[in-house]
């Protein structure tokens, strides 16, 4: 230890200057001393050695003040240290926590899609395959990852979309959701056509796949949890995306639903908008204002698209995900799900 070593190089200095000193005390015999004290001091005054011990001895004490502070200074550091590690570990220890929640869930919906997979195989009807429902039709009931094959009218390549095959009655292709929080929804226009996030996680399905997943007669739910837990849901019949050459311009029917008042029927026969594409109906540039790509008017009822906030900061902003009629303007709701299927749907 330190300590000690400075204890040892102290006792050296003391012997070291006895061993000195020694010799000196031998010509002066302590009779001489009592007797006389200015004879004492001017032998000692006169001693050359005794000043060059002197200042060395001074020297070593202050080389050993510096040297404790420095070893406190050390020791503080060393401290410091291990109690930012402590910090960090505790940081380390649950985000290992939250990752393995993350990897168990994971591992349950590579489950699924092992099931399905096998499901796959067994299967041999000739039907065409377009969406959620169809895949609810052929018998597969388990909520998750599905792939759709390509559309060959539209060209367009296969889908990968995530099942709701509970919600009442099933068959709903999921095109929207926030649960996570981790990624921005404050997207360009490309983005929002083509879609972006993760199947299993927060994601925009792409208007180009919405367009093409409601061609029919198509119903909309939109589900909504706050951060008390408290679920509610909106549902539209005749929801109906126009193609891009029309800016996937929103269209609604008829409302149902819990949600206060319908926060979406302000969207209906709006143009969607993106931080780099103003079709909204306003001077303001509302994709730049709320953060997010959404059938903006002037601007919004309603937000799904906007900022992830989460508890303790989900109630100080106007680019939350919002739906006015049921928390006002300033509440970023915790869930959003959007999730469509056919009309014509045989529960
Ligand atoms: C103390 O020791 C250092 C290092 O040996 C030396 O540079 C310095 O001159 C010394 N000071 C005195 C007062 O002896
Ligand atoms: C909406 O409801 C009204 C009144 O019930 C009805 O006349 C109308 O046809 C409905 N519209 C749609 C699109 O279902
Ligand atoms: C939405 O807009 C279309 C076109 O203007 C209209 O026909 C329809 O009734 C509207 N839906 C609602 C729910 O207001
Ligand atoms: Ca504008």
């Amino acid at each position: 230890m330190p300590v000690k070593v400075s204890m040892q190089l102290a006792w050296l200095c003391v012997i070291t200057l006895s061993l000195a000193i020694y010799p000196v005390w031998l010509q002066k015999p302590p009779k001489r001393r009592t007797t006389s004290g200015n004879t004492q001091l001017k032998l000692m005054g006169c001693c050359d050695e005794m000043k060059d011990l002197k200042l060395q001895i001074a020297n070593l004490s202050t080389m050993l003040g510096t040297l404790s502070k420095k070893q406190e200074d050390d020791w503080m550091n060393v401290v410091m240290q291990v109690m930012e590690l402590e910090g960090s570990t505790k940081q380390m220890e649950s985000r290992l926590t939250e990752a393995e929640s993350k990897y168990s869930e994971i591992n349950s919906q590579i489950d699924i899609m092992q099931l399905q997979a096998a499901q796959t195989v067994t299967q041999t009807s000739a039907d065409a395959v377009y969406d959620c429902s169809s895949l609810y039709q052929k018998n597969y009931r388990i909520s998750g990852v599905y792939k759709l094959p390509p559309d060959e009218f539209l060209g367009s390549p296969d889908l990968e979309v995530y099942c709701d095959m509970e919600t009442d009655g099933g068959g709903w292709t999921i095109i929207q959701r926030r649960k996570v929080g981790l990624i921005s929804f404050n997207r360009d226009w490309k983005q929002y056509k083509e879609g972006f996030g993760n199947i299993r996680g927060d994601f925009w399905l792409g208007n180009e796949n919405i367009y093409r997943l409601s061609r029919r007669p198509t119903l909309l739910r939109v589900e909504l949890e706050d951060w008390e837990g408290n679920i509610r849901y909106a549902q539209y019949n005749q929801f109906t995306l126009s193609n891009e050459f029309n800016s996937y311009r929103l269209f609604l029917g008829n409302y149902t639903g819990n949600t206060g008042h319908d926060s979406l029927r302000y969207h209906n026969n709006t143009a969607f908008s993106t931080k780099d594409k103003d079709n909204d109906k306003c001077v303001d540039d509302c994709a730049a204002l709320r953060k997010g790509g959404y059938w903006y008017s002037c601007c919004t009822d309603s937000n799904l698209n906007g900022v992830y906030y989460r508890k303790g900061e989900h109630t100080k902003n106007m680019d939350g995900i919002t739906w006015y009629g049921w928390h006002g303007s300033t509440y970023s709701l915790k869930r959003v799900e959007m999730k469509i299927r056919p009309e014509d749907f045989k529960l």
